[in-house]
């Protein structure tokens, strides 16, 4: 099996207890649900405001063609599934893209690759374009698969705000899912990024055919990382034909809704993001998840090649429920100004 390296992760090298065990999660996954989001809901408030959420844009900078074999990913090359292979953009069309998403409301811009990892050559264009999107005044995210030590830093210096990169399951049921490359790889990688002092995005997908033990390790392992990620995504499996994962059983949702209170009563201070799998969701659901410590969303109405939510639906949903968008923090960088701002 190919791996990116055999180092140890810090956690592993201190062996430093883990700040969340699998007890202790599984656990709150054990509560009556009532108690459980009750509890999840009282944290939320005592860190964030429970009306606000925070809108993150992405965009496909590099499409298919990639040569892992991750099991839920259509843009897997192992994978038949239609998805158009795309090299990666020029900077102008990012940051025009970037632009027109901070016009709709978006604070973050995230940028995703299907590679397995960059090569140096593509990281060149790769800093340049998070440089021109950080000079929008917003945000900035990337998430290209497995870095250097030296590319984390280059990225750091172009302007790079978060880097999205997530354990996505439990070790355990990791090597069911994706066989070209293993968890502690994921490991070393966030390593190297809060090493350059970039924020973690971290987080995973459910609904993968995992059992709720799976589910607890993911959010047991995501909680004791030496620092506790700032975005965690947790991402409801989008069934896409044609990968391995087509036809999986669906994830019953108070089991979706639990995943996200037990992810905001261990992750107090994290943003936890409703992530891909929205399109599908009722609006019952989403605000349930809300009122469970979701204070996130991908918005836009594509995520990386599948559907999302549409803006319009998103902007009736928060009325209707009472949201505003999260205002942008001040992250250094210059702001043009004049743009339209999400109105209920
Ligand atoms: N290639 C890089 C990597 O894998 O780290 C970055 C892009 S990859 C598409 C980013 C994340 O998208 C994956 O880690 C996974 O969590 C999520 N993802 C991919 N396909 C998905 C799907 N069908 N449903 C839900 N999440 C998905
Ligand atoms: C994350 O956790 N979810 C996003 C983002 N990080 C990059 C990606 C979701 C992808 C869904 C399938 C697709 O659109 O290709
Ligand atoms: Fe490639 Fe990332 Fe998709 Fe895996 S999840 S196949 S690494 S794009």
């Amino acid at each position: 099996m190919a791996s990116m390296n055999t180092d140890h992760t810090e956690r592993e090298r201190a062996s430093v207890a883990p700040r969340w065990r699998e007890s202790a999660v599984g656990a709150l996954y054990e509560l009556p649900f009532n108690d459980l989001i009750f509890r999840a809901h009282t944290t939320h408030r005592q860190h964030f405001d429970p009306n606000e959420v925070q809108l993150s844009a992405l965009l496909s900078i590099k499409t298919g063609a990639c040569s892992e074999d991750c099991g839920y990913c259509p843009q897997s090359a192992h994978h038949a599934t239609g998805v158009a292979p795309e090299k990666l953009m020029e900077t102008a069309d990012v940051v025009a893209a970037a632009a027109a998403a901070k016009r709709a409301g978006a604070t973050r811009f995230c940028m995703g690759a299907a590679w397995r990892s960059p090569r140096d050559r593509d990281l060149d264009r790769v800093v340049e374009t998070v440089a021109g999107v950080k000079a929008l005044g917003l945000e900035t995210c990337a998430t290209l698969g497995m870095l250097t030590s030296e590319q984390a830093r280059r990225l750091k210096d172009a302007g790079l705000d978060y880097y999205n990169h997530n354990l996505d399951t439990s070790e355990a049921y990791y090597d069911r899912i994706v066989s070209t490359r293993r968890y502690e790889d994921r490991l070393q990688t966030l390593e190297y990024v809060r090493a350059s002092d970039i924020r973690v995005c971290c987080g995973g997908i459910v609904g993968m055919g995992e059992t709720r033990a799976d589910r607890v390790a993911l959010i047991a392992e995501l909680a004791s990382l030496p620092q506790c990620p700032d975005s965690v995504p947790i991402n409801m499996l989008v069934q896409v034909p044609g990968t391995p994962l087509y036809g999986t059983e669906d994830l019953d949702v108070f089991e979706f809704v639990r995943t996200i209170a037990v992810a905001r009563i261990t992750m107090p201070t994290t943003h936890v993001r409703l992530s891909a799998g929205r399109q599908s969701m009722s609006d019952e659901l989403q605000a349930l998840s809300f009122f469970a410590g979701a204070n996130s969303i991908f918005y836009g109405d594509l995520l990386l090649t599948t559907g999302n939510a549409t803006t319009d639906h998103d902007r009736a949903l928060f009325a209707r429920l009472g949201i505003r968008p999260q205002p942008a923090a001040d992250t250094g960088s210059v702001d043009e100004g004049g743009v339209d701002r999400v109105r209920g």
